[in-house]
């Protein structure tokens, strides 16, 4: 087939295509239905993008969601109600995370909406555009193309989705889809060039003025980098601003693995009274925190609210404006807001002209720790993650889906060069599964290294088929204890002669899931000792495919009665060390 390019003359699908794909996005994460025809037909037909044709859309979002992360952006495309329906828990988790997803929907014809048809996908009742509202609140900006309005909208939504780091919605009827869009097409730069909002000239002078003099009468400043840094790509501004200020910087669980754990001003990750080594006694006892991204101040965040900011001596970067003495933890309203104002534009001035503090000397976790466990033992949660951390190498990246396995995910200590994604605060089972997909595509020369609870792979495990469609080839470390374990251990039941029947799974075997899905070439097996488990890591990590180790874990050690200290960086349930 001749593939489309893009043209000046272009039919309204055919534009909010070329758009799109003029950002540099490479593939397109969907199911195909009728009323989305035009847009499925007019993305395989166009140069450069790739269809990925998924299991569900539930996992098509997820997909466009790690695709996004790595990438900066993502494309999904499903079709009306039913598929865009089904995706939408996954687009308001992309909310959530701040995660930029254009999601294209065809819709029926305006015709047949004029004229009340009783459609399929519909309630039956002739009001087709009456399920709108449900799409506009999983979005930032949403857009209805016309020929008259398609290329100003598509300007407006493209903004909107990268300014605020979110979903934008667009619909695509099936007849405007063919008419040609009124006015002149826009080129399109691609995503790192897209001019986003800027800042007011004298806001940010008083904002910086504001910060720099709070500086400069600290004796003790922190850094907070929230996982936000890493969605506008400022990692290298934060880091200059590191090195220029010697000021320690903590990380949160949703910004773990965005700068590197090796660097000599990380003190670890800030938790509440959960955090481990000297991170709680630097950030809280700190007398100015610089909370540069704005943290989510979740119970996730806060080992369970148990942080301790005084609002007066915390100073909020938030992506688009500056706030003092405000933090959301304890409800603080803040002294001043200034606006609008891009965290980009902050770090770099900061990074000139902040003053120069001598770092604190602080201890963190030593890593990797030995590894509990003989050889012949079985595998504990405990003994796995260990052996996990030690295998990680630079280039690798993590994903973790939501249970027991994210929370010992994110207490490992990763290596330099190894990156980590996980869904923490909109905490969705199953993430994980299609998510690495995404993430894998969006950056083949790193290695995805999955870790998936049971539980939440039965929610979306049919995504192994595409991966094998996709010659994919992560290592899918799947963790099978029967169970939902985090549900039993969140219930307080350490018996499992009392696990709940609504926690208690379906038994698979899961290691022969890959073959059944006409995975070719992949490397699975089940291990159930630490001697077992180091082996099938070795031989996964040589393999050029893909691997799947299913660990049987079994659910008889719920809570470990006596926790050593590892247990502790995995679980963060113990008192905060002195
Ligand atoms: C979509 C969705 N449904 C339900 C939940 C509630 N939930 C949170 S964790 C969990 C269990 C996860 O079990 P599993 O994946 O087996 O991991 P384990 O804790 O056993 O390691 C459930 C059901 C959720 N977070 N997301
Ligand atoms: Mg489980």
């Amino acid at each position: 087939m001749v593939k489309k390019v893009a043209n000046s003359n272009p039919s309204v699908v055919d534009y909010a295509v070329q758009r799109l794909a003029a950002l540099g996005i490479k593939h397109v994460f969907g199911v195909a239905g009728d009323f989305a025809f035009p847009i499925n037909i007019a993305i395989e037909e166009f140069d450069g993008l790739t269809w990925i044709n998924c299991s569900n859309e539930l996992n098509a979002a997820y997909s466009a969601d790690g695709y996004a992360r790595i990438y900066g952006a993502a494309i999904l495309s499903t079709t009306y109600n039913v598929g865009e329906a089904a995706a939408l828990a996954g687009v308001m988790g992309c909310k959530a995370e701040r995660v930029p997803v254009f999601h294209l929907v065809g819709a029926p014809s305006a015709r047949m909406t004029r004229n009340r048809r009783h459609m399929h996908h519909s309630y039956g009742d002739g009001n087709l555009d009456q399920f709108r509202s449900y799409n506009e609140v999983s979005a930032c900006a949403s857009a209805y193309l016309t020929p008259q309005n398609a290329i100003p909208e598509m300007e407006r939504v493209i903004f909107e989705a990268l300014s605020q780091r979110m979903p934008a919605y667009i619909q695509i009827t099936t007849d405007h889809a063919m008419m040609p869009v009124v006015g002149t097409p826009v080129h399109g730069v691609p995503l790192a060039e897209v001019p986003t909002f800027s800042s007011d000239a004298q806001e940010i002078d008083a904002a910086l003025t504001a910060i720099t003099a709070r500086l400069e009468t600290a004796h003790s400043p922190v850094i907070l980098a929230a996982f936000t840094i890493g969605r506008y790509g400022l990692q290298s501004e934060l880091e200059a601003l590191l090195t220029a200020t010697g000021i320690p910087f903590a990380a949160t669980g949703m910004s773990k693995g965005m700068l590197s754990e090796s660097h000599p001003l990380y003190v670890g990750q800030h938790n509440g009274e959960s955090s481990l080594g000297d991170v709680r006694k630097i950030v809280e006892g700190a007398d100015l925190v610089l909370d540069l991204g704005g943290v989510v101040y979740s119970d996730a965040e806060t080992g369970g609210y148990s942080a301790d900011l005084d609002s007066s001596k915390v100073i909020t970067v938030y992506p688009d404006h500056v706030e003092i003495g405000s933090v959301a933890v304890t409800g603080g309203r803040g002294e001043a807001t200034y606006g609008p104002v891009h965290i980009k534009d902050v770090l770099v001035a900061l990074t000139k002209q902040a003053p120069t503090f001598s770092t604190p000397a602080f201890s963190r976790p030593a890593s990797p720790l030995p590894a509990p466990g003989a050889p012949g033992d079985p595998v504990t949660d405990v003994s796995l993650f260990s052996r996990l951390e030690q295998f990680l190498e630079s280039g690798d990246t993590v994903v973790a889906d939501t249970g027991t396995c994210d929370i010992a995910a994110t207490a490992m200590l990763l290596p330099d060069g190894v990156h980590f994604e996980h869904a923490q605060l909109w905490g969705c089972i199953g993430w994980g599964t299609a998510a690495a997909l995404g993430v894998a595509l969006a950056d083949p020369s790193r290695r995805v290294i999955l870790v998936q609870g049971d539980g939440g792979h039965q929610l979306t495990a049919n995504h192994i088929g595409t991966m094998g469609h996709y010659g994919i080839n992560p290592i899918i470390v799947l963790l099978n204890n029967g169970i939902f374990g985090i549900e039993e251990i969140v219930l307080g039941n350490s018996n499992p002669d009392k696990i709940r029947n609504f926690d208690r799974l379906a038994q698979w075997q899961y290691h022969k899931l890959p073959e059944a899905m006409g995975c070719r070439d992949w490397y699975c097996t089940s291990v159930q000792t630490n001697a077992e488990f180091n082996t099938a890591l070795e031989k996964a990590r040589k393999h050029p495919g893909a691997a799947y180790i299913e660990v049987l874990l079994g659910c008889e050690k719920l809570v470990p009665a006596e926790p050593p200290d590892f247990l502790d960086r995995i679980y963060q349930t113990g008192p905060p060390k002195a």
